[in-house]
C-alpha cells in the first residue's frame, strides 16, 4: 500500500497525469442520435439506507465475493421450492417511479433522502447478429453501480455526465433482460462536487436511459467544427471502432452546402477532414443556422445537425464570427422550479430557454455542472450561446489525486458531449474556488486540459474578488492568467457593500487585459412580497439591486457580458429562512410558481439596449 501511495503522491507532486487512472471508455458520440430503445418510464425501486442489497452482514460487498451473487442486482425470485429459499426483497412487488426523474421530487418521504436507492427495469431485446448495443444513462447522481442480467457492468462517479457500457455480450439470447442500478447520492468531502453546495442534492437516474444500436464496425466519435481561428475551413475527425476500422473510407457530407469529402481511416480507425467552409452560413444567436451533416462508412452512418461559428477574443473584445459581441446572459440550474425538481426532459428544458429568450438573452450559463445533452442541442437550435461548467465548486479536496482525476474525467466527458455544438463557446473549470497553491495547480491543470481537448473554444472559471477600504474591488486571482475571460461572482448589495443604493461607490481594478464576463450577481426576493428598495427579500430591493448593479458594472471598460444569478428560484438545502426562503434560493428573476419579479423587467430593458448597441 505504501508503494502505491508513494507513486500516487509522486504523480501528484509532478505534473498531473493527463491519463485518468480509471478512465471510462470514450463516449459514443451522439448516442441519442442512434437507433435507440428507450428505457425511460416506470422503474421499480427499493430504498436501501443500510445498503443491505450491496453488503452482507459482515459488510463485505456481494459483488466482490467469489460467486459475485447475493446482492439485489440478482433480481432473485423464489423458485417453485419456495419454502427452501429466503429472499427478502422483490423488485416487481416494490413501488415504481418515473425515469428520468430525481427521487426527491417524486415521493415526499424522499425529499431529503441521501443514500442508496436500487432501481430495476426489465426489457425485451434480442440481440441481432452483427450489431453492437450500448446501454446509456444521461446521468445518475452520484455513485452508480450498474448491473445487467445480474452481472456488473461497472461503477461510475459524477452526477451529471453520461454513462455508457457496451452490453453486446451481456444481452440474453432469449431477449429477456433486466438492468439494476444502485444509485447513491451520499455527499463525501473528496468527491466532485464536495459536501457543500448551494443546490439540492437530487438523487437517482435523472436523465434519459436507452440502448443505442450500432453495426459491428461503427463510427464511435467525430468532431465537425470550424478550424481554430480559421473561418474558411471545416476541420475535424472521425473515429471508427470495431474490427474493420482500419483503411475504411468515410464520407463527410453537408448536402445543403454542397460540401463532401471522403477520407480514409488509418490503422487505428481515425481520419481527419479539412473542407473549405466558404459556402456555409455562420451560426449566431440572430441566425442559428444548423446544417444536416452526415458521416458514412461502408457499414455505418450517423446524422447530426451542426452549426459553424468562430469564437475568439482580441484584447477585451469577444469576437463571434469576427464581430464584437455583448453576451446578454443568465445563469440557469438544471431544475424546473415548477415541479420543483431536476428538469425531466425536452419540454422542461425548452421552457427554461424560452424564459431566457423572453429576458432578451443571447447567452446562458449552465451552472454549476454539465447539463443535459438535449439542452445543448436546444441552445444550438434556439440561438443561445452557452457557458458549460464542471462541479469544481467551493472547497474541493485540492490535494487528493483521485479528486483531480475525477474532475478531469467529468471535464473530458463534458467536452466530448458538447464539442459539436456551435452554441457552446465557454468551458468553465469551476466556481468560487479559494486562493492557494494546491488549488491553483488543480485549477490551472484543468484549464490546460480543457484547452488540450478543445482549442476552438474559450476557457474560463468563475473567480472571486477582494475589496480594499477605498471601495475598490480587485480581481487579480492568479488563475486568471490561464483563462480567456475574466469572470467573477460579485454580490454587492447582498452579501456585502450595503444597501442597493450604496453600491455605485465601488470601482473595479481588474488585472487582466481580457474580456470581462460577470458570472454572477444578484439578491433574493420572494415573489409577491413588497416593500421599499431597502427592504430585504422584497421585489423592490431586488429591483433596486439590479438597477444599481448595472450602473456599477457599466463603469468596467472591458465588460462584454454577464450571467446574473439566476433565471429562476431553485431548491437549496442551505436556505433556511422559514418565511422568505423555505428551502429555496430566491435569487431567481422568475419565482418557483413562474411569476416574473420586478427585477426581471430591469434586466430585460438593459438587454434591449445592449442588443440595440451591439447586434
Ligand atoms: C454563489 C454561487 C451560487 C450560489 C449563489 C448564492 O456565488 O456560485 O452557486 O447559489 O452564490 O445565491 O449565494
Amino acid at each position: 500500500l505504501m508503494k502505491v501511495l508513494t507513486a500516487a503522491a509522486l504523480l501528484w507532486l509532478g505534473t498531473f497525469s493527463s491519463q485518468p487512472l480509471q478512465a471510462q471508455p470514450a463516449l459514443l458520440q451522439n448516442a441519442p442520435g442512434r437507433s435507440v430503445l428507450s428505457l425511460n418510464g416506470s422503474w421499480n425501486y427499493i430504498i436501501d439506507p443500510y445498503e443491505n442489497g450491496f453488503y452482507d452482514y459482515r459488510r463485505e460487498a456481494f459483488d466482490q465475493s467469489k460467486s459475485g451473487k447475493g446482492g439485489y442486482y440478482d433480481n432473485a425470485k423464489p423458485s417453485s421450492k419456495q419454502e427452501e429459499e429466503l429472499i427478502e426483497y422483490d423488485f416487481d412487488k416494490s413501488q415504481a417511479m418515473q425515469i428520468p426523474g430525481d427521487w426527491n421530487s417524486q415521493r415526499p418521504e424522499l425529499l431529503y433522502y441521501e443514500g442508496t436507492i436500487w432501481y430495476k427495469k426489465s426489457f425485451a431485446l434480442a440481440p441481432k447478429p452483427g450489431k453492437r448495443y450500448f446501454l446509456y444513462f444521461g446521468a445518475i447522481n452520484y455513485e452508480a453501480h450498474i448491473y445487467l442480467n445480474g452481472k456488473k457492468l461497472g461503477m461510475h462517479k459524477g452526477g451529471f455526465t453520461p454513462i455508457q457500457y457496451d452490453i453486446t455480450e451481456q444481452l440474453s439470447a432469449s431477449g429477456d433482460n433486466f438492468v439494476v442500478v444502485k444509485a447513491d447520492n451520499t455527499r463525501r468531502p473528496e468527491e466532485v462536487p464536495t459536501i457543500n453546495t448551494d443546490w439540492w442534492n437530487y438523487g437517482g437516474i435523472t436523465r434519459d436511459v436507452f440502448i443505442a444500436e450500432t453495426p459491428a464496425t461503427y463510427i464511435s466519435d467525430y468532431k465537425v467544427q470550424l478550424a481554430k481561428g480559421d473561418a474558411n475551413t471545416v476541420a475535424g475527425y472521425v473515429q471508427l471502432a470495431g474490427e474493420g476500422r482500419a483503411n475504411q473510407a468515410v464520407t463527410l457530407n453537408i448536402g445543403e452546402a454542397g460540401l463532401k469529402q471522403t477520407v480514409k481511416t488509418d490503422g487505428e480507425g481515425r481520419a481527419t477532414f479539412s473542407v473549405p467552409a466558404k459556402k456555409l452560413a455562420r451560426w449566431s444567436p440572430q441566425s442559428p443556422r444548423l446544417y444536416a451533416v452526415s458521416l458514412t462508412s461502408s457499414s455505418d452512418v450517423v446524422q447530426d445537425r451542426i452549426g459553424f461559428r468562430l469564437i475568439e477574443t482580441r484584447g477585451q473584445d469577444i469576437l463571434l464570427n469576427g464581430r464584437s459581441l455583448y453576451m446578454r446572459g443568465i445563469s440557469i440550474h438544471d431544475e424546473n422550479p415548477l415541479i420543483p425538481g431536476r428538469a425531466r426532459g425536452e419540454g422542461d428544458l425548452r421552457m427554461l430557454l424560452t424564459w431566457a429568450k423572453e429576458l432578451g438573452c443571447n447567452y446562458v450559463r449552465l451552472a454549476h455542472y454539465p447539463h443535459n445533452e438535449t439542452m445543448l442541442k436546444l441552445a444550438d437550435e434556439m440561438g443561445l450561446l452557452v457557458w458549460a461548467e464542471v462541479p469544481v465548486y467551493w472547497t474541493i479536496a485540492w490535494e487528493n489525486p483521485a479528486t483531480y482525476q475525477n474532475a478531469e474525467q467529468q471535464l473530458t466527458d463534458l467536452i466530448s458531449m458538447g464539442k459539436n455544438r456551435a452554441s457552446v463557446v465557454v468551458w468553465s473549470v469551476g466556481n468560487e474556488t479559494p486562493l492557494g497553491e494546491p488549488r491553483l495547480k488543480f485549477m490551472s491543470s484543468l484549464a490546460k486540459k480543457a484547452r488540450a481537448l478543445d482549442d476552438t473554444r474559450l476557457i474560463s472559471a468563475a473567480l472571486e474578488l477582494h475589496r480594499t477600504p477605498d471601495n475598490v474591488v480587485h480581481v487579480d486571482d492568479p488563475l486568471g492568467e490561464f483563462l480567456d475571460l475574466t469572470s467573477f461572482n460579485e454580490y454587492a448589495g447582498w452579501y456585502w457593500g450595503g444597501k442597493p443604493g450604496e453600491i455605485t461607490k465601488y470601482t473595479f481594478d481588474i488585472k487582466y487585459n481580457k474580456p470581462v464576463m460577470v458570472s454572477e450577481f444578484g439578491g433574493d426576493a420572494l415573489a409577491g412580497y413588497h416593500g421599499d428598495a431597502n427592504t430585504r427579500w422584497s421585489e423592490e430591493y431586488q429591483e433596486a439591486l439590479y438597477v444599481n448593479q448595472l450602473k456599477m458594472l457599466s463603469t468596467i471598460p472591458g465588460l462584454r457580458g454577464m450571467t446574473p444569478w439566476i433565471l429562476a428560484d431553485f431548491r437549496a438545502t442551505r436556505r433556511q429562512h422559514p418565511v422568505y426562503q423555505n428551502g429555496f434560493n430566491r435569487k431567481g428573476l422568475i419565482s418557483s410558481t413562474g411569476q416574473r419579479k420586478k427585477a426581471f423587467y430591469v434586466l430585460q430593458e438593459y438587454y434591449r439596449q445592449m442588443a440595440q448597441k451591439y447586434d
